[in-house]
């Protein structure tokens, strides 16, 4: 590993290497708009949006978003001026697959895509895909969506009409976007689409299937595309840090089981020696099965064909991280729907009172948590490649362009970032989340999470460099982190 050793002929900076990826991400559901142009079909969002009443925060839809459909060329001119190496978008299922089935594709679709890659290729910036960023066809969703055990098959197929329209041309690939939400925020509780709210089962049923799903597109790109396409494949998970409130044993058992529960059961399955659901949360779960008077645990385990298909199916490990929660085995706890995650779980959490705090509840500015994170997952799962595949701050919708507490935050990460190359982790990238201002799901356009503000009131959906844009771009460009960078110009240019 070529990495950030101290480096004296450059001034003391600690550096990036060179061919480390730097870049920004987006989601289409959260950027693109044109939700029913040129054949695309009906997605869980578009549905809950449009036909669910008081969900979303300030009663918004993502039916134009940043209208990126049309802004394609002054996103990649805003990823030229940014410097990136990287942007890392994902594809929209039912823009590809109208109905989710692979029969029929639309071409405009495919023509959107193309476009889009194209165009970034013409500038040398490399395009990461996330095949699945919440957006199910809503015609799978009536069959059931993701505690349907045929999902497994219906993702496969998409995933292969992927790698066999773009793969010429993208070399890295992530099959879903933070399992956690999609099955508990989806389908465990009522976070997000397609509330299904089944507290008992339904993080259980989607965690399982999802994770075959994963294994079944990893395996096709293996065996079938792998060899003449020579990209990666692997899976972004969201990774709090969570630490012990106290020393105390048990808080120390309770951070170790809420990791188990938060990221373990999507993480283990895949990254671990010996593969399926982790240990002492598996037990757990079935021990409150019985206890209720379940027949059988009501987290489904592997049979051992299952677990052999998914243990070792990536080639990298995507980390999206935000930021930590203290865990206590007895403090901190609220009411919880019994059975469920939260209740089999049975921890208490905090963020003290002193951590920064941006516009989103749940996301402050936790010490050092980048870093152990990571470190973490690196001494678990030794040998693995981490990209960051998210990492961001949020401000409220005031047009303010001076984001001095996102400068802050992006600065603290990625100097845990040279920490960890420091400590020997293979890190070969970081996204900063997001490149542009995008509809942020249930909270609507009340949170901004963009290096570039976007004006949702003016038709062109104008796009403008924030105070961190400038900050991000005079790292990517010098490989280093000067604290005391100041920007001179509001004005952004192209080197
Ligand atoms: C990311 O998830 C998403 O991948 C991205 O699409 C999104 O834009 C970004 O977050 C910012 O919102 O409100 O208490 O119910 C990060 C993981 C999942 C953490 C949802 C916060 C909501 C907690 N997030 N979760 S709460």
């Amino acid at each position: 590993l070529t990495v950030a050793s101290r480096d004296v002929s450059v001034n003391h900076w600690r550096r990036f290497p060179e061919d480390f990826l730097f870049g920004c991400g987006t989601a289409a559901h959260q950027v693109e708009g044109a939700w029913h142009l040129d054949g695309k079909g009906e997605n869980i969002w578009d549905h809950l949006t449009h036909f669910t009443i008081g969900k979303i925060k300030d009663k918004s839809n993502a039916k134009i978003a940043a209208d990126s459909y049309h802004n394609y060329m002054r996103d990649v001119e805003i990823m030229r001026e940014l410097g990136l190496d990287a942007y890392r978008f994902s594809l929209s299922w039912a823009r590809i697959l109208p109905t989710g089935f692979n029969n029929p594709v639309n071409p405009a679709g495919i023509a959107y895509y193309n476009n889009l890659i194209d165009e970034m290729l013409t500038y040398n910036i490399t395009p990461i895909i996330t095949l699945y960023h919440w957006d199910l066809p809503q015609k799978l969703q009536d069959l059931g969506g993701f505690v349907n055990p045929l999902i497994v098959n219906w993702f496969e197929d998409y995933a292969r009409i992927a790698f066999m329209n773009f793969g010429n041309r993208v070399k890295h690939w992530i099959t879903f976007n933070e399992p956690r939400e999609i099955c508990h925020d989806g389908y465990g509780s009522a976070n997000k689409a397609p509330l299904l709210n089944s507290a008992a089962f339904g993080t259980y049923l989607c965690a399982k299937h999802l994770l075959l799903a994963h294994a079944n597109a990893y395996h096709a790109y293996k065996n079938d595309f792998q060899r003449h396409q020579g990209g990666q494949c692997g899976i972004t998970i969201s990774v709090h840090w969570f630490e012990p409130a106290t020393n105390q044993t048990e808080d120390v058992f309770a951070a170790e089981l809420t990791k188990q529960a938060e990221w373990g059961l999507y993480a283990e399955p895949i990254f671990s020696a010996k593969g399926g659901f982790p240990k002492d949360f598996s037990k757990r779960v079935a021990k409150k099965s019985k206890d209720q008077g379940y027949s059988k645990s009501r987290l489904p385990e592997f049979n051992k064909q299952e677990k052999h298909w998914v243990r070792g199916s990536y080639d990298f490990f995507g980390v999206n991280h935000y930021t930590a929660w203290k865990i206590s085995a007895t403090e901190y706890k609220y009411y919880v729907e019994v059975p469920s995650i939260r209740h089999d779980l049975d921890v208490g959490f905090y963020q003290p009172k002193d951590w920064p705090s941006s516009a989103s509840s749940w996301l402050k500015r936790a010490p050092n948590s980048l870093f152990n994170a990571i470190m973490d997952l690196h001494k678990r799962y030794p040998n693995v490649i981490f990209y960051i595949t998210e990492n961001g701050w949020s401000t409220t919708a005031t047009h303010v362009l001076t984001d001095d507490k996102r400068v802050a935050y992006h600065r603290a990460a990625l100097e845990n970032v040279l920490d960890l190359l420091e400590a020997g982790v293979n890190v070969k990238g970081y996204m900063a989340w997001s490149m542009i201002d995008s509809f942020e799901w249930m909270e609507g356009y009340t949170e901004r999470f963009g290096l570039y503000h976007v004006d949702f009131n003016s038709p062109a959906r104008t796009r403008t460099p924030r105070k961190s844009a400038f900050v991000y771009k005079h790292i990517v460009k010098n490989r280093h982190i000067d604290p005391n960078y100041e920007p001179k110009t509001k004005i952004m240019t192209i080197d």
